[in-house]
């Protein structure tokens, strides 16, 4: 990996994109983990709580424990590997700027939107993020077994209405769910290394059926001779009358779905991140000094 001038993220941009293409690993390209790692950054960002203003995707806690070994984050470790060569010859980019940019830069590589994205994250040491993240990890990020309540619960916590929960969910027209990791099994999408409004499309279609195995409770379908799997969560976006009226707008209109989640994904990964006048992004103050007056 080459070095590259400090703060030129055009740059380093170029050199996320020399490591998507990874032929021995899933599908062929590393851009899906990348996106999930956004639980990486997103994931980062998607324990974030406005009520408790902590978690997020400033910090990075993700490289240490409770969260590096939250089994919810299982498979992370595939993201960071690929990651770490551009981090080692870079070390002047903070582990949670990196894994936004990756993200993002892999969504646009896949065919989808240009993201808003702005440097200044900074990273925790070990023990802030053990502090930072204290009894907060798992019950905060989304459970794929469950339904609509929850998935609106998780996302209205971090400031989201239901537009932008549905368009945000069009991310799983990338990548897929492994057994060892989740549980759950197999890609949403016939193409799952292309960004698109798939996902939606084959949402409204009456193919998926209960699957009959012994793994989790998830839908399965088989299109154009891939089998193809939806979560409860997935699912639920069809059954609840909140959230059904954005997914037939986004089947329907890929240009809009494009410009929503843009704007979603990019709110997503500022979650947490405080910047001061400069851009600069201060680490969120934790619980002890925010309970003084
Ligand atoms: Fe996912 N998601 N996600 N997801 N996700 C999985 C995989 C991916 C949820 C559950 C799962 C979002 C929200 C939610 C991606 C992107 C995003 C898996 C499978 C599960 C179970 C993991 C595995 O087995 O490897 C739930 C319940 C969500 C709330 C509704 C995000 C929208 C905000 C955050 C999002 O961007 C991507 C990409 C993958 C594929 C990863 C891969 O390794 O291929």
């Amino acid at each position: 990996m080459s070095r590259v001038k400090e703060g030129d993220y055009q740059a380093l941009r170029e050199e996320v994109k020399k490591v998507l293409k990874q032929p021995e690993y899933d599908d062929g390209s590393a851009g899906p983990v990348f996106v999930r790692s956004l639980r990486l950054a997103w994931h980062a960002s998607g324990n974030f709580s406005l009520v408790e203003h902590n978690g997020g995707s400033n910090g990075a806690g993700m490289r240490y424990p409770p969260e590096s070994v939250d089994p919810a984050n299982a498979g992370l470790h595939h993201a960071i590997s690929f990651l770490i060569p551009i981090q080692a010859a870079n070390p002047w980019i903070s582990h949670a700027d990196l894994w936004t940019l990756a993200g993002t830069t892999a969504i646009q590589a896949m065919g989808g939107p240009e993201i808003p994205w702005q440097p200044g994250r900074s990273d925790y040491d070990s023990a802030e993020a053990a502090e930072e993240h204290r009894g907060v990890v798992g019950d905060r990020l989304p459970d794929g077994a469950l339904g609509a309540s929850h998935v609106r619960e998780v996302f209205t916590r971090m400031g989201f209405s239901d537009r932008e929960i549905v368009a945000l969910s069009g991310a799983h027209a990338l990548g897929r769910c492994h057994r060892d990791r989740s549980g759950f099994d197999g890609p949403w999408v016939v193409n799952p290394t292309r960004f698109s409004n798939q996902y939606f499309k084959l949402l409204l279609r009456p193919i998926w059926k209960p699957r009959e195995w012994d793994g989790p409770f998830q839908y399965e379908a088989t299109v154009a001779g891939t089998k193809l799997m939806m979560l409860p969560t997935d699912m639920a976006l069809v059954e609840d009358a909140g959230f059904k009226p954005w997914v037939e707008k986004y089947a329907a209109d890929q240009d809009l779905f494009f410009k929503d989640f843009s704007m979603a994904f990019g709110k997503l990964i500022e979650l947490g991140v405080d910047r001061d006048d400069t851009g600069f992004a201060r680490l969120v103050k934790k619980s002890a000094e925010q309970g003084k007056p």
